[in-house]
């Protein structure tokens, strides 16, 4: 027993872990809480600081930051709805962080002030980006005309498609007139900014052998404006043959409820070609849109549906976090597993419970 690994030996004393005056440099540089007002103010001014600080209370689990959150949104609302927001999505490594860097590049040059948000459910792969952005977003990220947040990690309270939601509000009144909404077109993701969006681009690769291999063709009906990546050196052949191929390719989906015909374009983030011509087709759509009266019933058509999801999620919490409930639920689910009762009979069950239950 005296050797097993388990059994605790003396030893040495261990030097600390942490400097020991860690907590003394936390509290040096922890933030002082902000009234109402003053993030409020510091939004409407355009304070990149107070934005962020803002974006990380819509973004909190707890429910004294989501009750702030909520005022300070409900109070930026009437400075919002002035910007054109941007879905870009692709497949990891097709060059999405690259991209946003180069063309936001341009697109601040023409006098914009962009907002770059990121919607990636899985907390492994925001880890990854958030690193890859820090140094394929490097110009961008530091430009006092931009403002570039990674996704919200998973797992926290409420859905990442509120948040973003919520976050576009506050971006809008801190006077952010483009936004991009990040998205990694491997899941459930796109569809969710596709909801937020008023144009959606699709970065896709050129690939070897059949070129619409690797991307949902759900994904591809989505898309406003598809633009091969890395058109340049020894792949700018193959970058503009994908195009031609994705060209036609886009013309036997069904048309748009837009009036929009979806283009396929070619372009290169490091060479800065095709930039132009993207950015150009994202103007015309949004001035087609504006003149037919697409662009105002889609937005009208989000914000139904936003509340239907708030809707969704406010059930779903009081039915899930009510104790009665919470309680209950495990001896259902052993009976499930255990084959004594079905699913439906399951789910009657406790919905029988929650309809005796007193104040819902
Ligand atoms: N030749 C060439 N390489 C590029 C271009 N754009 C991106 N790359 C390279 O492609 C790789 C992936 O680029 P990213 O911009 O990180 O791609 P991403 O889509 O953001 O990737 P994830 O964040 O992992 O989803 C990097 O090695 C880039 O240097 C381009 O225009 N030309
Ligand atoms: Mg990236």
């Amino acid at each position: 027993m005296m050797n097993s690994a388990l059994s605790v030996n003396a030893g040495v004393e261990q030097p600390p872990q942490v400097n020991p005056n860690a907590a003394f440099l936390r509290r040096q540089h922890k933030l002082q809480p902000l009234s109402l007002d003053e993030y409020v103010s510091g939004i409407l001014a355009g304070n990149r600081t107070v934005l962020g600080r803002a974006i990380t209370l819509v973004e909190s689990a707890r429910p004294e930051h989501q009750h702030l959150a909520q005022k300070i949104i409900e109070q930026c609302l009437p400075h919002t709805g002035n910007s054109i927001r941007l879905g870009i999505t692709g497949v990891p490594g097709v060059g999405k962080s690259s991209f946003i860097e180069a063309i936001g590049g341009y697109v601040i040059g023409l006098g914009n002030r962009l907002a770059v948000l990121a919607i990636d459910p899985s907390s492994e792969r925001s880890k990854g980006s958030i690193l890859g952005d820090k140094t394929r977003m490097e110009t961008l990220s530091s430009h006092p005309d931009a403002f570039i947040r990674p996704s919200p990690s998973a797992g926290s309270l409420g859905g990442v498609a509120r948040k973003t939601r919520e976050s576009i509000v506050l971006c809008e009144a801190a006077g952010f007139n483009v936004i991009f909404i990040e998205t990694v077109g491997v899941g459930q993701s796109e569809t969710q900014a596709h909801a937020m969006v008023d144009c959606f681009l699709l970065l896709m690769l050129a690939g070897a052998g059949d070129e619409l291999q690797g991307i949902k063709r759900g994904i591809m009906e989505l898309a406003d404006i598809l633009a091969i990546t890395k058109s340049d050196g020894a792949n700018k052949d193959k970058a503009i043959a994908a195009k031609i191929q994705y060209q036609s390719a886009l013309q036997l989906f069904p048309p748009h409820a837009s009036g929009w015909k979806p283009v396929s374009l070619a372009c290169s983030s490091t060479e800065k070609i095709g930039l132009t011509e993207i950015w150009k087709n994202v103007l015309d759509y949004i001035a087609l849109t504006r003149a037919n009266g697409y662009f105002a019933s889609h937005r009208n058509e989000q914000a139904k549906c936003s509340m239907h999801e708030f809707i969704h999620q406010m059930l779903h919490n009081r039915f899930y976090l009510n104790p009665t409930i919470e309680q209950a639920l495990p001896a259902i689910e052993e009976d499930i597993l255990q084959k004594k009762i079905s699913a439906y009979a399951g789910a009657k069950k406790i919905f029988e419970l929650w309809n005796q239950l007193p104040t819902q």
